[in-house]
């Protein structure tokens, strides 16, 4: 059904330094006739080659609503990733398949935004985000993230609680799992011209992971209105899993009895399961997950058990953990 092609991850990062990144890059590009100016090396901090268009006052609608309180229950044991780094460095698919594509996820249209909400529900329902803001509780939690590919990074996202969308969307009891899916418009998003990936971006957790006081919907970072390339309006942040299962740009939200098999797993199941939680001791096929990349810093860290936040989850694993892998 689908035609397997190898996406940009599956090259592990912690087997290539930045120097051969920076040049497999340069190839790339001056094969596709673009020069390169010093310095765009994978995104790394530095020399940046190309301006980021800063979207202008008053785009955003919601702009008036941030910065927003902070939940001083979420710390960091590491120091924020600057904000200019994490603009320029992200993993969007449908904007391409590597890191720059910060310019290219300007083109995303944000408003109007409309999210479905629907499958075993009370009442389906459609709802304007700026409609959804105004109804859920807005809060600011530092994260960490850290990506499949061995790199990591922290950030001030604020949004809310996904418990707080449960309340609101009523499922029924015959919902066990929430499927999320981005939107779907390869005019917008030439990143979805490539047919041989399945569009559109389907990821899902089950109902207990969404009671979870970590799941988290993300509508800001930075004490902004997310940036177009972080996943605007709407993305996910389950900092526990591997960053593939926080995806971005959710149009469109169902409960399920089914579980879904999401964007990556049906590229390759064996690499990128339902469950993907953090652990360092389980390799990925091709890399050693035990350290990771800090994204601003290049610093080598050791990686944690469910990313640092075993106490707050690994509960919701210790039956499903007999019987299935639950770290793919
Ligand atoms: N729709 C969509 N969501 C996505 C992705 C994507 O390509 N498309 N990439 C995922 C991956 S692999 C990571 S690591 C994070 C990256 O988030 P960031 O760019 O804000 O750092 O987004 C996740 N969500
Ligand atoms: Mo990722």
């Amino acid at each position: 059904m689908h035609i397997l092609r190898r996406p940009g991850w599956h090259i592990g990062e912690n087997q290539a330094t930045p120097e051969t990144v920076f040049v497999n890059r340069r190839r790339v590009l001056a094969g596709m006739g673009l020069g390169l100016g010093a310095g765009a090396a994978g995104g790394l901090a530095g020399n940046l080659a190309f301006p980021v268009r800063a979207m202008a006052a008053g785009e955003d609608p919601s702009a008036g609503l941030y910065p927003v309180p902070r939940n001083e229950a979420y710390q960091l044991d590491r120091e924020l990733t600057p904000e200019d780094v994490n603009r320029r460095y992200n993993n969007f698919y449908e904007f391409g398949s590597h890191k720059e594509i910060y310019n290219a996820a300007q083109s995303l249209k944000i408003r109007p935004w409309e999210i479905s909400i629907g499958g075993e529900v009370e009442k389906e329902m459609t709802v304007a985000i700026d409609d959804l803001l105004k109804a859920m509780p807005l809060e600011e939690r530092l994260y960490r993230h850290r990506c499949v590919e061995a790199w990591s990074m922290t950030v001030p996202w604020s949004g809310f609680a996904m418990k707080a969308l449960v309340d609101y969307a009523r499922p029924t009891s015959a919902a066990r799992y929430i499927w999320f899916e981005t939107f779907l418009d390869k005019e917008m998003a030439s990143g979805q011209a490539q047919f041989w990936y399945p569009w559109p971006y389907l990821e899902g957790m089950t109902m207990a992971e969404a009671s979870n006081d970590l799941a988290f919907l993300v509508t800001g970072a930075y004490g902004k209105p997310l940036a177009p390339q972080f996943g605007a309006p709407l993305r996910l942040a389950l900092p526990w899993k591997y960053g593939f299962k926080s995806i971005k740009s959710i149009r469109k939200i169902t409960f399920m009895r089914e579980r879904p098999v999401s964007f990556w797993e049906q590229l390759a199941p064996t690499e990128y399961g339902f469950w993907a939680n953090v652990n360092p001791e389980v390799v990925h096929p091709r890399w050693s997950q035990a350290t990771e990349r800090v994204l601003h810093t290049g610093e080598r860290v050791p990686t944690l058990l469910y990313n640092g936040y075993g106490e707050q989850v690994a509960g919701l694993y210790a039956e499903v953990g007999k019987t299935e892998k639950i770290f793919y």
